[in-house]
């Protein structure tokens, strides 16, 4: 995804070991989970780990552990949601529970969670664990919330930014915010700016997410949501904006509409309208940003370069 990222940053993620190992548990649970949920993916909040560990002088070598740590929360989340939504591809591959059953796929995701708990205990960050504890609060409560609004077209705005925020933002800020605790300029300054920048960030990124739920008209992933019954940033400004074409969704919730008449023009005009609102937050991720920098040493110029970059590129509506 991000390929302008500093040869050491690069590296830290190419030998980022995301092998779950575990002496205790049935062999079988690491085995399925090294084969499915843990391969692939951008790689994003292990990404985000190591750039904002460098930018705030955290020692490399200490990050790695929270960078797996993230990268296993987000990878038990992909198994239960898997599961909720009862998939059968994620990246290409068939998912966890399609290998084996949803029954094994929710077990096999506790045990990512309970490495994560295993793994970052031995780090000795209580306040980090603590964090981390109520970012999985957010991912199920986000989840939940997610559940109450399917198969319904009346999605309050504020409801998605709700599920937004705790389904996929919270994790991101988490990975900022770890850099944060650990850097030796830390201030409670410095740490709420990293956490509303990762909360930007990531409401920006489930935006961009949701423009390109509809942007390949044919591919098998098109409208993906809309098919599950969910109703996205996308279709609920197109209904904002067309009052009279609530009915008419209202029948293709949980179907779709992929050549419909009807709805390729403001479907249009509404991916054009979520690409103006995450860029609103894309420009107060990079206002707080401005503070981060305040607290970078001129080692980092490189990794702050990445982070604009990174942000430029979803101004480009790429992911
Ligand atoms: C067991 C921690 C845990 C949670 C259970 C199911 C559930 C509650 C939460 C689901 C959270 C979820 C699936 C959020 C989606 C966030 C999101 C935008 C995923 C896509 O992220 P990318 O694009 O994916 O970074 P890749 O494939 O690149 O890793």
């Amino acid at each position: 995804m991000i390929d302008f990222l500093p040869h050491d940053v690069n590296k830290q993620l190419v030998n980022l070991d995301l092998i779950v190992k575990s002496s205790r548990s049935v062999p079988e649970i690491p085995q399925i989970l090294n084969r499915t949920v843990l391969l692939g993916g951008k790689r994003l909040r292990p990404t985000l780990c190591f750039l904002m560990g460098k930018i705030l002088g955290v020692e490399p070598s200490r990050m790695a552990a929270f960078a797996r740590a993230a990268e296993f929360t987000h990878s038990a989340s992909l198994a239960h949601d898997d599961v909720l939504d009862n998939a059968n591809q994620r990246r290409q591959r068939k998912t966890l529970n399609a290998e084996t059953s949803n029954a094994r796929a929710v077990l096999a995701g506790d045990m990512l969670l309970a490495r994560v708990m295993v793994e970052l205990s031995e780090e000795g960050n209580v306040d980090i664990i603590h964090d981390l504890a109520l970012v999985v609060e957010d991912l199920v409560s986000g989840e939940w919330l997610q559940l109450d609004a399917r198969g319904r077209i009346d999605v309050t705005w504020d409801h998605l930014l709700e599920v937004a925020q705790r389904k996929t933002a919270s994790l991101m800020s988490w990975c900022c915010t770890v850099a944060a605790r650990l850097s030796p300029v830390s201030t409670p300054e410095l740490l709420e700016a990293c956490r509303a920048f990762g909360k930007n960030l990531g409401i920006a990124f489930q935006m961009i997410d949701d423009i390109i739920d509809y942007e390949e008209l044919g591919g098998k992933d098109y409208s993906k949501d809309f098919k599950e019954g969910l109703m996205n940033f996308v279709i609920a400004d197109m209904l904002k904006n067309n009052p009279q074409l609530k009915v008419a969704l209202a029948n293709h919730l949980g179907q779709g509409f992929d050549d419909e008449p009807w709805a390729r023009a403001q479907l249009e005009a509404s991916k054009e309208n979520i690409r103006v609102q995450s860029k609103m937050y894309l420009d107060m991720a990079e206002e707080g940003f401005e503070t981060i920098k305040r607290f970078s040493n001129n080692d980092s110029v490189d990794c702050v370069q990445s982070i604009e970059g990174l942000l430029e590129f979803l101004r480009m509506r790429k992911l």
